[in-house]
């Protein structure tokens, strides 16, 4: 399973290290997933390699223009055929875990970031397949929220994570948050591990984990269990 991975973006400095160490890492030198980097300079014809110009209409801040995006997303539609060609926008569909695992069985994308005011609406109408938010607050470029974006979905990739399960023990990957954990010492400043962790009853166990499980959710984030 080979994921490859195109994006599109003014600052590809922003965007590198979170690729460059960990799991993400790993996952690119064992082959799971590719990911190419394009500067939207290099797509320019203006002298400047300007990429952005004024609004029509007025109005404070610059928009991302067309035709940069345009040449390079055609250049790559040329060489493969792509799965999902996303916009990372604050006025995109929220991120969720759901989300991630769809994300994950995909074979190419395209992740476009906006800077500025955003790009040309002609972009979003004709070029894009799917608008990506990871949160309802505003970043300066959609650099950070394509890194978060990647990070959720390439760990998710069958293989990646050395232990199978793990991905699906997570929190929200059953709509509930993780039980507490724990690891050596057994008790530090007094502060005691709960004595079920040790009785070697697995069943018991499994059936505390369940219960933590859903008290963390009650008391943390009720909202996942309506
Ligand atoms: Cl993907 N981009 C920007 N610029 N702001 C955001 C975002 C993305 N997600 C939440 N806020």
């Amino acid at each position: 399973m080979l994921m490859r991975i195109d994006i599109l973006t003014v600052l590809p400095e922003l965007l590198k290290s979170p690729f460059e160490a960990s799991i993400l890492k790993r996952a690119i030198e064992a082959g799971h997933v590719e990911v190419h980097f394009h500067n939207l300079r290099d797509y320019t014809t203006n002298a400047y390699k300007s990429v952005d110009d004024y609004q029509f209409g007025g109005g404070a801040g610059m928009v991302m223009m067309i035709e940069p995006i345009d040449k390079c997303i055609s250049k790559l539609k040329s060489e493969r055929s792509y799965d999902e060609i996303i916009y990372m926008t604050p006025d995109g569909e929220r991120l969720d875990q759901g989300m991630a695992n769809a994300m994950s069985l995909k074979e190419n994308i395209i992740i476009l970031c906006g800077h500025y005011k955003g790009v040309d609406q002609r972009v979003r109408d004709h070029l894009i397949t799917k608008e990506v938010s990871i949160g309802d607050y505003v970043l300066s470029g959609g650099e950070l929220g394509a890194a978060v974006f990647c990070d959720a979905v390439i760990r998710l990739i069958p293989g990646v994570l050395g232990n199978e399960t793990s991905a699906l023990t997570d929190s929200f990957q059953d709509d509930l948050l993780a039980p507490p954990i724990y690891t050596r010492p057994r008790e530090y400043k007094g502060w005691k591990v709960p004595d079920i962790l040790f009785g070697g009853n697995f069943p018991e166990i499994e059936k505390w984990r369940e219960e933590q499980a859903l008290k963390n959710t009650e008391n943390k984030r009720p909202d996942l269990l309506k």
